[in-house]
């Protein structure tokens, strides 16, 4: 029953199930300070980016998870100006977050250059709005500078974090909440990937509960399909004043092109299954 060596595998032992991509050749291999990342060049979803071992991304089905990480706490903050995108190094959230004119400044604080270095290698599309005037690119740990940061500094924080385990882990705790609850305004709002409603519904749990201790007092699971992470099925978890209402109209007449996102797919999205809502009523 094996696949074989031109398949690239990603196994999820904690739900004992594996997704597997063609793949033709493989582009690059790198040990950075902090991580293993590959590149491969796939058969049917064109570029892949896998960081120790995990699905980061692909050329065919990135968008979704990109728009949706970028647009949705957008459209929820009433006008926001100032954002900061923790981890996110190949680019895909700050290309997203750039299409909306009334952003004035955007910070990306990745810890690792290599991963940004590659995208702008292997993904150039995804990096294709790096050089705005309103973009800053920075490699540091994003605890740090979330926790260095003014109160009342920013009006979106988007945690465009790896799984829970290794670099990303701490990016899944209250004192990290609390953190971005002061560098927020009043009316800030947070978004953070929040894995698979199905496959880890316990972190979904935590998550919510964890941000309403560190003082943000309302939160919203987003969930969508990402076909190539484990279940195929993701989600993104908005925290804020009012984040189970957005800017609908404004989605709705936007002026940029996206390819999944719009104002119906976002109201949709904000939609919980039973077994989701009935964990997060008891987080
Ligand atoms: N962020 C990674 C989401 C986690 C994927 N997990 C997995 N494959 N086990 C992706 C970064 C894209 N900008």
């Amino acid at each position: 029953m094996a696949l074989g060596d031109d398949w690239f595998v990603e196994e999820a032992p904690e739900a004992d199930m594996a997704l597997g991509l063609k793949v033709r050749e493989k582009l690059a291999d790198e040990h950075s300070a902090y991580q293993h990342i590959e590149i491969y060049e796939t058969e049917s979803f064109g570029r892949l980016m896998v960081i120790d071992g995990c699905v980061m991304l692909t050329d065919r089905d990135n968008f979704v998870y990109h728009e949706m990480m970028a647009h949705a706490a957008l459209f929820t903050h009433p006008d926001p100006k100032r954002v900061a995108i923790i981890g996110g190094g190949d680019c895909g959230t700050l290309r997203e977050v750039l299409k909306h004119p009334n952003v004035e400044h955007v910070v990306q604080i990745d810890i690792d250059e290599a991963v940004t270095r590659l995208s702008q290698q292997f993904f150039p599309e995804l990096c294709e709005s790096n050089v705005d005037p309103r973009a800053e690119l920075m490699f540091r740990d994003g605890i740090r500078w979330i926790e260095d940061a003014e109160a009342d500094s920013l009006d979106v924080i988007i945690v465009d974090s790896t799984d829970p385990v290794g670099p990303g882990e701490v990016l899944f705790t209250s004192k990290f909440y609390r953190a971005c609850r002061r560098a927020l305004g009043e009316r800030g709002v947070l978004v953070q990937q929040s894995e698979s409603p199905l496959l880890h519904t316990r972190i979904l749990k935590k998550m919510h509960a964890d941000l309403h201790a560190a003082g943000f007092s309302t939160t919203a699971c987003l969930s969508f399909p990402q076909p190539t992470y484990p279940s195929g099925w993701w989600s993104a978890t908005l925290a804020g004043p009012a984040v189970t209402e957005f800017r609908e109209q404004d989605a709705a007449e936007k002026e940029f092109v996206t390819r999944y996102y719009t104002a119906s797919v976002h109201r949709g999205a904000l939609a919980l299954p039973a077994f989701v809502a009935e964990a997060l009523a008891t987080a």
